[in-house]
């Protein structure tokens, strides 16, 4: 059962797709005051969701943000990171979901202040709240994700391996990466183009120089297997003569300062100017723009900088500079000295710059800090509309570095600028339950880690964790060590791991598939499916993974093994050295199971199937027909096995679904 509730005149976030009829207070578990929501916790009392963010699965305990924001540092300390998913779950004795409604800040103070308390304190009067009673946690998510229309579904190649870093800037590197797999015999299906493939950084332009005849590279690596995904940024380069800043300019289609003036911001290019993706006829003009690189080969795309980032507006730099001469010739002391250090960094996504520019957005004027968390979601989406017509046949790559919920209906998001710390590989098994709450599907991290320098063995554990999640691709920035397997010692352990993708892959896309069309999670905390067991519930680094498997992915350095909570019956699957290995079957409680570096474990349920292929070095490669299921117990459950042809956008249940048995 679904209430929804209004407050004041909200601004529309298109987010929830079908609106229940609004009605008034009738709450008892939630008060209402001020424009606060909140609640007494319990003790046994868990709190899910918020999609990306930091910390536990479990929510509590912490202070929360829904503010999109460019945040490379992903430390326990921060309050939101690029993603502004506001759905969560109490997981009491009586069981809701709660939804705020708004393009606005919203606060989730999750037993912060007081360990038994929750406080919800949105930054506006204005906005809707949804309240989502089940009989059960998944109940929850499905009629939530029924309200916000069903998740995007990304074409088949997506699900391969990809190698990306910032740093690729020649058709000859890119040549080489692609040959250090192929010729390593490693899988790999895309590699991705950062920054570096364009001239000057300017979105829908291509250097020309390092990367002559773009469209026949693009031929050669598909004949290879291989598809270049390139990236593209929310600021567009202000730059006379730039037909895309001109045509902008000309058109009123930038964002606005007070006086009316386009607004200018310092981003990659230098001075740039932010299409008003918020404004349709602004937004779609972007997005028609993708057909330039999708008419050169381009099947696929990353945004990125679109929260949006902001290095500095020509106001805070002028402000800034003005602030610095004045500290210079003083004797800088404890107070002042700190504040001429924070005057260089404070002028980057400052507030009084979200708050100095305007969007037209359903026919009215908006200051951009009333609707900040839309930017991303409408650049993907613009971009996703635009698709619906540049190719209405063939399922395009799509995913964004900022999002809100609605967007999961557009694009995946990857996780962002993590580091090569292993912190943040829990990190990300934690975020894939909350962020399939919020309907992201589509999501993966860096693997290996974007920031900093990577170890062999991190990156060996990242990618025995990424082989699972949907969106495996391996990232790294410029300047930090390099980090594409076949550059490592243990390039052949690395090769098995990826390899079992590939063994995989009929499992995950099936499963992948059913949680998009029937409104499901394809990573469960365990809590969600043992709702009863008070051990399976406190459980923050295991995962349910579809409906036959477990995993317990190793997260710390120089472990040979880890603990594992066997909440039913479970066999263990080994991948070790290409080989499919079935080991003991398990009984209810705390194992230690041994994971040596380059094993790949999954648990299998009783009487489920988990159907593998036999691999192969792209997704093109493997046979989703000649599959081997593994199972044990007395009464195998046959398996609905999703399947299609992995580009058109047509899915239905009904077409892609048959029954295995054993
Ligand atoms: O502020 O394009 O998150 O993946 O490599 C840096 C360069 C801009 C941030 C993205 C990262 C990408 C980088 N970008």
């Amino acid at each position: 059962m679904v209430k929804r509730y209004v407050f004041g005149s909200p601004i529309e976030t298109d987010s929830v797709l079908c609106k229940p009829e609004a009605i008034g207070w009738q709450e008892s578990r939630l008060q209402l005051q001020d424009n606060v929501i909140s609640c007494e916790l319990r003790a046994e009392e868990i709190v899910y969701g918020l999609g990306q963010n930091v910390r536990g699965i479990n929510k509590r305990g912490w202070i929360y943000e829904s503010n999109c924001v460019d945040e490379p540092q992903h430390t326990e300390s921060k309050l939101s990171l690029y993603g502004a998913h506001n759905f969560l779950i109490l997981d009491g004795e009586q069981k809701i979901g709660i939804f705020v409604d708004t393009p606005a800040k919203v606060t989730f103070d999750i037993g912060y202040t007081d360990y038994e308390q929750m406080r919800i304190v949105p930054d506006t009067p204005d906005f809707e709240l949804y309240v989502i009673e089940e009989e059960s946690l998944d109940g929850i998510v499905s009629t939530f994700r029924k309200l916000i229309g069903r998740s995007y579904i990304p074409p088949l190649w997506a699900f391969g391996y990809g190698q990306s870093r910032w740093g690729y800037d020649s058709a000859e590197y890119v040549r080489e990466v692609a040959a250090g797999y192929r010729d390593n015999h490693i899988p790999i299906d895309s590699i991705y183009l950062d920054i570096d493939y364009m001239e000057r950084y300017k979105d829908f332009t291509v250097n020309e120089d390092r990367f002559p005849d773009f469209a026949e590279l693009v031929k050669q690596m598909r004949e290879q297997g291989i598809h270049l995904v390139p990236i593209i940024d929310g600021g567009v380069k202000k730059e006379d003569g730039y037909d895309v800043y001109e045509e902008g300019k000309k058109n009123g289609y930038f964002c606005k300062d007070a006086k009316g003036e386009d607004f200018v911001i310092g981003v990659w290019p230098g001075r740039s100017c932010l299409p008003d993706m918020l404004n349709e006829e602004a937004g779609r003009w972007f997005a028609g723009k993708y057909k330039i690189l999708l008419d050169k080969g381009i099947d696929g795309f990353w945004n990125d900088m679109n929260e949006p980032a902001i290095f500095y507006s020509e106001k805070g730099l002028k402000e800034a500079f003005d602030k610095i001469d004045v500290y210079r010739t003083q004797n800088l002391d404890v107070d002042t000295f700190f504040a001429f250090q924070n005057t260089a960094t404070s002028v980057s996504n400052s507030p009084e710059d979200y708050a100095a520019f305007y969007h037209q957005y359903k026919g009215k004027r908006y200051c951009h800090q009333q609707v900040h968390n839309l930017f991303g979601y409408y650049m993907t989406r613009r971009a996703g509309e635009a698709f619906e017509e540049l190719s209405p046949d063939k399922r395009i790559l799509l995913f964004s570095r900022a999002s809100c919920i609605g967007m999961h209906r557009y694009g995946g998001v990857w996780q962002g600028d993590n580091n090569s710390w292993w912190s943040h590989l829990l990190m990300n098994i934690r975020m894939m339950p909350s962020l399939n709450m919020c309907g992201f599907l589509y999501t993966g991290a860096d693997l290996g880690g974007f920031g900093n320098n990577t170890t062999e063995d991190l990156l060996i554990r990242w990618l025995s964790f990424g082989v699972f999640t949907p969106l495996m691709r391996n990232h790294s920035v410029r300047g930090s060590r390099m980090q594409e397997v076949y550059r490592f010692r243990s390039m052949e352990l690395m090769r098995d791991v990826i390899g079992v993708r590939y063994q995989l892959l009929p499992y995950l896309y099936s499963e992948y598939m059913k949680a998009a069309l029937l409104d499901k999670m394809m990573f469960r905390p365990l809590g969600f499916v043992y709702e009863e067991d008070q051990l399976a519930r406190r459980v923050e680094d295991q995962l349910m993974l579809g409906d036959s498997i477990m995993i317990a992915p190793v997260y710390e350095q120089n472990v040979v093994g880890r603990t594992v909570y066997i909440p039913e019956p479970m066999k263990l699957i080994r991948f070790h050295a290409g080989q499919v290995q079935e080991e003991e079957i398990y009984q209810k409680g705390f194992v230690y199971v041994e994971m040596p570096l380059g094993d790949v474990c999954v648990f299998l349920k009783e009487n489920r199937i988990l159907p593998l292929s036999k691999g192969g070095e792209s997704v093109e490669e493997v046979d989703f027909e000649d599959l081997k299921l593994y199972c044990f117990g007395e009464n195998v459950q046959p398996y609905a096995y999703y399947m299609d042809d992995g580009v058109s956008k047509r899915c239905s249940l009904e077409s892609g679904i048959r029954i295995l048995k054993v």
